[in-house]
């Protein structure tokens, strides 16, 4: 028997399953436990189910609780087995709690009446309920797919949460569908459904989460980011969380130090909102995985607000802080919960006594087309469509990492015809963010629109361009080379499919967790295919 399994992100050891220990660096007692936090949080979910079934309202803090669990077994985001069996007994105390308001207890599920709290049992049940306890691989495929669709959705709705914002409709579809992975009736057919559901439901949690930053920091506007240094101490943040990143920013204004983001939080530079503060830097080093360089060479405290964390270094690992859903052993967490104000005096004092980052790059980056910045620009870019100057956008969203078959998207975007611009959002677009692309008639041919949740926007300036070609989304001059890593790409693949978008290509390879079975459903009705060699996609995209 190996000692843990998980294949759920796109680095997956053979593109088969961690069993030993994760590529990613997660030990088997954590992703055993994370196991069973999931476990914990379906049985949970169906008590809250059944609560809403007989008529009971579920509280904000039940909701909150379930995506905040989802979040913390996202690839990166914790590392630290102490921190996620905290999660797995509070959210064992909660079921209770909530059980107990049922009116009718029969027919619970053995994982909703679960209450061990004995450590060492628990590691010995961890083990027992993972991925390979359905034995089904097509039944096991599905309920995978949903769970980490669902798990992606769990980021954004936290992140919504964190502004105060709530989606009480998309929270009952997570747990139902959390709640329906564990029952043996479902079929085949069942769970496509429930995957296109899921879709679905990302598409108006991706909308809450949007309008959720929007209505608190204003839209995103065109941005020239620096992405150079300047000499006073300073403060890295990475990960997605925008309301830490806003608390940090007000907290430290005075105090002499600067303010950098890193990877994902790269847009937070695009938001009106945030530009008033002249601590506010730039944008330090690249996309996630770069961070053992880039987090030694920056010299000052890196805040990870979420995922994603690699093992970190001796020689950054006392400056290294971890909030939210991100945990690390040996790492300090900043506490601190929905609505609350979080105190980061610590880490700016920190931040007082190091060294000025060293500077690794010089010069600016262009971002900020999220949704409006495009509609605002819609009669500029529907006359290149109409002239012939732009004949194709390719929509590069997704995730960035370490495999070096990746070197295919850098290669891929120089490859492209000089009237293609592409669409991003998320870390995927550090593989050609930088290099010398140029625009078409004054339009960037890299319109980032922001972090992967803000795929939002580029499904919105497809519609809204259908809308003015009076075409179908899939008769668009758009085609989809999406780059997959962890599972908030998961659920933005499957928004898209639910937006009846076709012929996505997928890379740098399929998830391990499709069986044969569900591919061919995915191939055979929505065209799905993974990329291949950047002459055979040109060529194939670019044909006509
Ligand atoms: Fe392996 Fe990815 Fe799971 Fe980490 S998250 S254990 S790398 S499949
Ligand atoms: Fe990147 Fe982790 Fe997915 Fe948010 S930061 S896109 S990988």
């Amino acid at each position: 028997m190996s000692d843990m399994f998980c294949y759920q992100c796109q680095e997956t050891a053979r593109n088969t399953g961690c069993t030993r220990v994760g590529v990613c660096g997660k030990n088997a007692q954590v992703a055993n436990l994370q196991d069973l936090l999931i476990y914990v949080t379906k049985g949970y979910s169906e008590v809250l189910m059944k609560l809403r079934a007989e008529g009971t309202q579920v509280d904000k803090e039940d909701n909150h609780r379930v995506s905040l669990n989802l979040f913390t077994t996202i690839t990166n985001a914790n590392f630290d087995s102490e921190a996620i069996r905290a999660r797995i007994n509070e959210t064992i105390d909660a079921k209770k709690a909530a059980a107990s308001r049922l009116k009718d207890r029969s027919g619970l599920s053995e994982a909703a009446i679960y209450t061990e709290k004995d450590p060492a049992a628990q590691d010995e049940k961890a083990k027992t309920v993972g991925v390979l306890a359905t034995e089904n691989e097509d039944i096991r495929s599905l309920r995978e797919l949903i769970t980490y669709g669902v798990k992606g959705l769990a980021a954004y709705t936290k992140h919504a949460n964190a502004l105060l914002q709530d989606n009480e409709e998309v929270d009952a579809f997570m747990q139902e569908a959390m709640a329906k992975t564990l029952d043996d009736r479902l079929s085949v057919d069942d769970l496509v459904q429930l995957t296109l559901d899921t879709g679905a439901h990302g598409v108006k949690g991706m909308a809450t989460l949007d309008a959720a930053n929007t209505g608190a920091y204003g839209n995103p506007e065109i941005t020239k980011v620096n992405i150079g240094t300047r000499n006073k101490p300073g403060i890295l943040v990475s990960g997605h969380d925008l309301r830490d990143f806003e608390m940090l920013l007000e907290q430290s204004k005075d105090a002499g130090v600067d303010i950098y983001t890193h990877s994902e939080m790269l847009p937070a530079n695009y938001y009106p909102a945030f530009k008033k503060y002249d601590h506010f830097v730039g944008n330090y080093g690249g996309s996630w995985w770069h961070q053992k360089e880039e987090f030694a060479s920056f010299n000052g405290p890196i805040l990870m607000t979420t995922n994603c964390i690699v093992p970190v270094q001796d020689s950054y690992k006392d400056r290294l802080y971890t909030t939210g859903a991100a945990g690390y052993p040996g790492c300090k967490h900043i506490p601190g919960g929905i609505g609350e104000e979080k105190d980061f005096t610590e880490l700016i004092e920190h931040a007082k006594k190091t060294e000025p980052p060293t500077e690794i790059e010089t010069g600016e980056i262009v971002g900020g087309f999220a949704h409006a910045q495009v509609l605002a620009l819609a009669d500029k870019v529907v006359d290149a469509v109409k002239s012939g100057a732009i004949k194709k956008f390719v929509v590069m969203a997704g995730c960035d990492g370490r495999n070096k078959d990746r070197s295919y998207y850098t290669e891929f975007a120089e490859a492209l015809p000089e009237d293609a611009v592409i669409l991003t959002a998320g870390c995927a677009k550090y593989r050609y963010n930088k290099l010398p692309l140029g625009d078409i008639g004054g339009i960037p041919r890299v319109l980032d629109a922001g972090q992967c949740n803000d795929s939002y926007s580029l499904a919105v300036i497809a519609m809204k361009l259908a809308e003015v070609f009076e075409t179908d989304i899939n008769e668009l001059p758009i085609v989809y080379n999406i780059a997959w890593y962890e599972q908030k790409a998961v659920i933005v693949l499957l928004a898209l499919l639910s937006l009846g978008v076709k012929n996505i290509h997928l890379g740098p390879t399929l998830p391990a967790f499709l069986s044969p079975n569900v591919t061919k459903v995915l191939v055979e009705n929505f065209g799905i295919a993974p990329n291949k060699t950047v002459e055979e996609d040109i060529n194939l995209f670019f044909a006509s």
